[in-house]
């Protein structure tokens, strides 16, 4: 028995071309459910050869997806070369992510065959990654609980004048204390006018009274990423602070309203954009609203003004409005959900009334 994904793909080709090779991790591993760090995937109309070095053809068979041929790669381009040739194949497409010398590579042991990264094939693989198996979508909660025991975790450790590099340090440490199997990312922990800075890189800054600290933190799991963001304060804010705060908390609330399948990506961005805007600080909301999660941290589908993707049941996105305000403070609040018919299933449980660190 196939693989449903694997079944799918194999239309796919049908429909374009004479085979495809899947070389990068992200696809091996959704394709063939087998993690490893080298592989040449190929599939064509009614064949999946998964190519694996000793250090991973053994444990493959065991455990790559039903359907799927693990072959010990002794020498690449030979069994390549054979295997398309025996097929008869002429037209063979890739992915686009990979690199060029990869593409000339592949290009020169099929010579004599049309051998091209295929944009066409990385929409419908985006496509098929978007739309989350019940399988997939309990494994990313399962993520997102661990991230939740880092946040809980972090709440008692933030004192003033710790650095940010103490935060982040602490976070994934509590992460994988709890079971993670990594970070699904570098952790942002920016305090002070960092947080103005929506991609801070954690440094020696002190927190000191009166600083927002923002914190974008993920346990990845079984090869699934989480993404959540909370914005702490330490001492108190100042009005404008409780006012960037409420309406950042406002947008991140009424675009989680708005969302369910059917619904526009684009209308889902507008949705919080236009409670920012209404604020006064629509020009300082300088990203878009959110994105799927799944294997990768950043996947179809986009949630921002441009996306032309309508919601579908079973995508993971998420929700991540933030105002900044260069020099001063910047505020995000990000919950992850799992888009169903009629709204969503919001995987992130922790509360989101501004907490402050006395
Ligand atoms: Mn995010």
């Amino acid at each position: 028995m196939l693989s449903e994904r694997i079944r799918k793909l194999m239309n796919f080709i049908t429909h374009s071309t004479d085979a495809v090779i899947i070389y990068t991790p992200a696809n091996r591993f959704y394709f063939t459910g087998f993690m490893s760090s080298d592989g040449v995937l190929v599939v064509t109309k009614n064949r999946a050869v998964y190519f694996l070095d000793g250090r991973y053809y053994g444990a493959a068979a065991e455990h790559v997806a039903d359907g799927i041929e693990p072959v010990l790669m002794t020498k690449l381009s030979e069994q390549l070369k054979h295997m398309m040739y025996d097929l008869g194949a002429e037209n063979v497409m890739l992915e686009s992510g990979i690199t060029v010398s990869d593409l000339e590579r592949f290009g020169s042991i099929l010579d004599g065959m049309s051998v091209s990264a295929s944009p066409q094939l990385d929409a419908f693989i985006a496509s098929a990654r978007a739309v989350k198996s019940k399988e997939e979508a309990e494994c990313i909660e399962r993520a997102q609980r661990i991230t939740e025991k880092g946040f809980e975790g972090i709440l008692s450790f933030i004192r003033p004048g710790m650095t940010e590099k103490e935060i982040k340090a602490e976070l994934e440490y509590i992460m994988m204390k709890n079971g993670a199997d990594a970070t699904a990312f570098e952790t942002i922990a920016a305090g002070g006018i960092n947080s103005a800075v929506p991609h801070a890189v954690p440094g020696d800054y002190r927190l000191k009274d009166g600083d927002f600290l923002v914190m974008d933190f993920a346990a990845r799991l079984n090869g699934y990423d989480s993404d959540m963001t909370r914005t702490v304060c330490i001492g108190q804010p100042d009005d404008e602070m409780v006012k960037v705060y409420n309406t950042v908390l406002e947008a991140q609330m009424e675009a989680l309203s708005a969302v369910k399948a059917g619904a526009a990506a684009s209308e889902i961005d507008a949705v919080a954009r236009d409670v920012i805007s209404a604020a006064g600080y629509g020009d300082y909301f300088t990203h878009s609203t959110g994105h799927g999660v799944g294997i990768d941290i950043h996947e179809a589908p986009t949630v921002s003004r441009l996306s032309e993707k309508v919601l579908e049941e079973g995508n993971i996105i998420t929700i991540e409005p933030g105002i900044y305000l260069a020099g001063r403070f910047g505020v995000r609040i990000e919950d992850m959900v799992c888009v169903t018919r009629s709204g969503c299933k919001n995987f992130t449980k922790a509360d989101k009334e501004l907490i402050i660190i006395a």
